[in-house]
């Protein structure tokens, strides 16, 4: 099979090169190519406002702005958090040398079940860090209410929640802070690239010097900082994709639609709907396959799919607390995640990216259903 019959998990959104060769052409006047440069600062200002959040700090992925919170936040001890992610969520807790504590997720959103979190809690407990799965909202109020009640610190992880609104108001609001992945596989994308999204002027100031080796001005260093800092031409190109993000995320919405409709009768598949008063990304498909019902194994299809030229991807299997670096943690046991467990065995996420033919959808289909 040749590479164009492929059709890949996503594909990224790039935009116009005439227009981009403009940018480059001026970036090339300026020579001013990194260090908060004036793209850097125009596309800060335009996040701000297309996310509705008041301060964006640009970083260079969706990892550091992680073990950046963690240190800002100066949070130390035992943190609790979900198996079911990108591994680079608990790396930056293993980065700062604090203790994940799993808890289980909900079967209807994958994201941490806030019922499971109290018991989890021990005198060592500093932070909660949960995700937005797939862009699916936590439930913030619940995970806010237990983090007022024990005093700690909530960071999310919205590595897949750009754009993710609830009741008109930005998802990116809840909690301490929020994190953001612009990677090229992400609904919106700087090449490589991440933010941190705050609260206040005060935080961002301070985040803005960790980005940068902790220096505050010339000749002084605040706190051991690290280098995350966005060039010129990344965030010419982030400037440019934002104009287009709002089609290619309506574009998502039609293969949503397609999907739910073809597969909402099929036997053994099980998807998310939309939930009420949430404006939606459709960063993701996830499809989840119960062989007994399906009448195949999830692996049988995910390979079937896979030679026929279909390459969605198991994301998230397996559990990050079954990798070797946390699997000998007391709360990563199976028993412990059994919610996370089943829905990381039976997960395909299926093509989903705003390119997609209705050929390209069809193929995927027939794939799923001539079962
Ligand atoms: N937190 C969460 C919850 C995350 O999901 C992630 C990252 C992070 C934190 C950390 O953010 P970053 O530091 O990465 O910004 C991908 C991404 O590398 C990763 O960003 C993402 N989550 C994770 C879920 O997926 P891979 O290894 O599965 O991607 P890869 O290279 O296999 O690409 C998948 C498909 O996408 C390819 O088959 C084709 C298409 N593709 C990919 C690339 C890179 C393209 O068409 N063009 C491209 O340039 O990890």
């Amino acid at each position: 099979m040749q590479n164009k019959d492929i059709i890949t998990v996503t594909s990224p959104l790039m935009p116009d090169l005439e227009e981009f060769n403009e940018l480059l052409k001026d970036i090339w006047d300026r020579k001013w190519i990194t260090n908060n440069g004036h793209y850097h600062q125009l596309l800060e200002k335009a996040l701000a406002e297309y996310l509705k959040v008041p301060y964006v700090s640009l970083f260079t992925n969706g990892t550091l702005p992680l073990i950046t919170a963690l240190q800002a936040l100066r949070i130390t001890g035992e943190v609790i958090t979900t198996p079911y992610s990108f591994v680079a969520t608990t790396h930056a807790l293993w980065w700062n040398g604090i203790k994940p504590v799993f808890v289980d997720i909900e079967w209807a959103t994958g994201c941490m079940d806030p019922n499971k979190i109290e018991a989890a809690i021990t005198p060592k407990t500093t932070a909660i860090m949960p995700v937005h799965v797939y862009g699916k909202p936590c439930d913030v109020k619940a995970i806010q209410d237990i983090a007022d009640k024990y005093g700690l610190k909530v960071i999310y992880d919205a590595a897949h929640a750009f754009g993710v609104e609830v009741n008109g108001k930005s998802i990116l609001e809840a909690g301490d802070m929020s994190t953001l992945s612009f990677h090229a596989t992400k609904v919106y994308n700087t090449l490589e690239g991440g933010a941190l999204v705050m609260h206040d002027a005060a935080t961002k100031k301070r985040i803005d010097y960790l980005k940068n080796f902790g220096f505050a001005g010339e000749t002084e260093v605040v706190a051991p900082g690290i280098n995350s800092k966005v060039d010129e031409v990344r965030a010419a190109y982030g400037l440019l994709n934002l104009k287009q993000v709002d089609a290619a995320i309506a574009a998502r919405q039609k293969v949503a639609n397609r999907y739910r409709e073809a597969l909402r009768d099929v036997h053994g598949i099980r998807f998310f709907d939309d939930m009420p008063g949430v404006r939606h990304n459709y960063s993701y498909f996830p499809i989840f396959i119960n062989a007994q019902e399906y009448g195949m194994t999830r692996d049988d299809l995910y390979f079937k799919m896979r030679e026929q030229g279909v390459w969605g991807r198991r994301y998230f299997y397996p559990l990050i607390s079954t990798f070797s670096t946390y699997r000998g943690l007391p709360s990563a046991t199976a028993e412990n995640l059994p919610v996370a467990t089943k829905i990381a065995n039976e997960v395909i996420c299926l093509p989903m990216h705003h390119a997609l033919t209705n050929e390209d959808l069809e193929r995927v289909l027939e794939c799923i259903t001539s079962n």
